[in-house]
């Protein structure tokens, strides 16, 4: 015979757990070849069961300043429009191309080429929109200028988020149970299979990889 007070219990912690399936965090640190934390990792959490609802399109800004694409990394979801803006007083001619294999039978994605004039004082600065309607990464260069680098995650899980400084990426709101996480980096070569991960209220866990990064931030 089960005692009233057990089953008192049993129900509250029902209810907790259920509550904090709304809500649980992953933090996961990416760290490089050199054990160091790695910025500008893209920390990519699928659930196992369910699919989720595609995240919802966002408008972002990517500004060609001093060469630099600023930032040099942005995440978006899927549909996204992205607005290039030259703040540069010369002209660029940006390209983007898809950086990672399409899915083998899916049609490539052609990517875009954009001109931006350059920057007069006193007027506004020229900029195009292009929308990312394809999941996956997109390079970002520039034909006049070689040195021109920059990358956009377009993400399908809502779960997507990049590494700051600190190699640490959170990610909120992500159901509890079975899931895979994986990483991707601008200088990753290969990348590695998803890994297994058992989501609780509180998530935490270092990511190994083998990237070498070309340069660290200060
Ligand atoms: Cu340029």
């Amino acid at each position: 015979m089960t005692h009233p007070f057990h089953a008192a219990l049993a129900g509250l912690g029902v209810g907790l757990l259920s509550l904090a399936a709304q809500a649980a965090t992953v933090q996961v640190t990416v760290v490089g070849r050199d054990g160091q934390p790695l910025p500008d990792a893209v920390v990519i959490v699928e659930p196992a069961t369910g699919r989720a609802a595609p995240p919802r399109p966002v408008q972002a800004v990517i500004s060609q300043q001093k060469m630099q694409f600023v930032p040099a990394l942005s995440v978006v979801p899927v549909g996204s429009r992205v607005r290039f803006v030259n703040q540069d007083s010369w002209e660029h001619h940006l390209r983007g191309t898809p950086a990672t294999l399409a899915t083998p039978g899916a049609a490539p994605s052609p990517g875009f080429e954009l001109r931006l004039d350059g920057k007069v004082d006193g007027k506004e600065p020229s900029a195009r929109e292009v929308t990312l309607d394809k999941a996956g990464a997109v390079l970002l260069g520039c034909h006049l200028h070689g040195s021109m680098r920059g990358h956009v995650f377009v993400a399908d899980s809502p779960w997507t988020v990049k590494t700051g400084g600190d190699g640490i990426a959170r990610l909120l709101d992500v159901p509890e149970g079975a899931a895979r996480v994986r990483v991707w980096h601008a200088d990753q070569l290969i990348e590695a299979p998803p890994a297994d991960l058992q989501v609780i209220p509180a998530t935490a866990l270092t990511l190994p990889t083998a990237v070498v990064p070309r340069r660290r931030r200060l």
